[in-house]
């Protein structure tokens, strides 16, 4: 696939312009060159001058949903045969070519994007070749659900680098569960694979996979008052246009990059990284859903000034997504620790709290977690929680 970060936009209109300016100016000649050689000019002018613009990686995989599908004499029944049988991939082993719906055997498979998914089988792969920036950091979006065994794992990987899902818990009960991972490149190409390392009974039986996609994230900066990264959580991984259940961000026990830059998921489960197109979000375009109760928390660590001051301001809320009752954030700042109720009405309301605290080093851990476990109202296969954004710390001037 092609990067488009990097390559220079020239501005064709004003280049355009200035070229028939040329032209007219040296219509009463016949010799073509001098005006060409000035179009030249202005064109290496226009790409090596401001009106270059670089635009970081955010896109679906080439046939990343998996709508382009294998020729029907590559498929006996479900399974694709031949290593480049399906589109734009690579794959290894028993892999299964879905379509979303009732399954023979009695399942019933969701494909909440578009019609088809691929089911990888016993210690099955699937891979693809993708073009990056060296140095550079992306996530990778992904919708994956297991589809018989308790504990199924998918493994995806860049070369020297790779993670374990669990897919046991699922967090929406439509199929529609979605993982955000990040690596670091450290070449130009990366093949990423996705691994089904189990060995079932069914050697069929293994996660469904319905859409992958990629995103560059940028470096992160400060913004002027407020000494936490990301507080607002703007910066995160790829979000589907068409469909979200929000994406899971899995806890950050062995990974160095995280998909969401600037934090940490503690603890064993995912938090839930929800946009403004498909819930709703106090500031911005992004916030956090704490969708796991005390079994997971988002942490950053902060630089202090030992002895001094700070207040840490946060935003409570819910997500508008049918997730109601009595809810509690629990925040700490070192060694203070303030709980925040907030009782869901689940119309997206919010409330900001704050709390002071005295730092007793250079750096200040905060962390948040969800004090209860929730479930949708009218659906308690769905897991839900409160809502997170808008996380400031600034010192307290005296
Ligand atoms: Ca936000």
């Amino acid at each position: 696939m092609k990067l488009n970060r990097g390559t220079c936009i020239f501005n064709f209109p004003l280049t355009f312009f200035l070229f028939i300016r040329v032209i007219l100016a040296h219509s009463s000649t016949q010799n073509i060159m001098a005006p060409l050689s000035l179009f030249l000019c202005f064109l290496t002018f226009s790409l090596c001058t401001g009106y270059a613009s670089a635009v970081p990686l955010d896109v679906d995989l080439p046939n990343g949903h998996f709508e382009d599908g294998p020729k029907p004499s590559n498929l006996k029944k479900t399974v694709i045969i031949g290593k480049y049988s399906l589109p734009k991939w690579e794959i290894s082993g028993l892999v299964e070519y879905i379509k979303g719906g009732p399954q023979p055997g009695g399942f019933f498979f969701n494909v909440p994007r578009g019609v088809h998914a691929v089911r990888l089988g016993n210690e099955a792969s699937i891979s693809q070749n993708v073009t990056v920036i060296p140095g550079s950091v992306y996530s990778l979006t992904f919708g994956a659900t297991r589809t018989c065994a308790q504990d199924e794992v998918l493994t995806i990987s860049v070369p020297g680098q790779s993670a374990d899902l669990p897919l046991q818990t699922l967090y929406s009960s439509n199929g529609g569960d979605t993982y955000a991972w990040a690596f670091k490149a450290t070449s130009k190409v990366v093949k990423v694979t996705f691994h089904n390392p189990g060995i079932q009974e069914d050697p069929t039986c293994g996660p469904l996979l319905d859409a992958v996609a990629i995103k560059e994230m940028l470096p992160l900066k400060y913004i002027r008052g407020n000494l936490v990264k990301n507080g607002g959580f703007e910066i995160g991984p790829h979000v589907f246009k068409e469909f979200s259940t929000g994406i899971l961000l899995p806890a950050k026990v062995m990974d160095k990059y995280s998909p969401l830059p600037g934090w940490i998921i503690e603890s064993l489960k995912p938090v839930k990284y929800i946009d403004r197109k498909h819930f709703s979000v106090p500031k911005g375009l992004a916030a956090i859903e704490l969708v796991a109760g005390r079994e997971s928390a988002i942490a950053q660590t902060i630089r202090t000034v030992p002895n001094k001051f700070y207040n840490l301001i946060f935003t409570v809320g819910d997500a508008k997504n049918g997730c109601h009752g009595s809810m509690m954030v629990e925040a700490f700042a070192g060694k203070e620790t303030l709980k925040v109720p907030f009782v869901s009405e689940g119309k997206g309301g919010f409330k900001t709290a704050i709390l002071k605290f005295q730092a007793t080093s250079m750096r200040t851990r905060l962390t948040f977690y969800s004090a209860y476990y929730h479930t949708k109202l009218h659906d308690y296969g769905h897991l839900c929680g409160p809502v997170l954004d808008n996380v400031i710390v600034f010192p307290v001037t005296s």
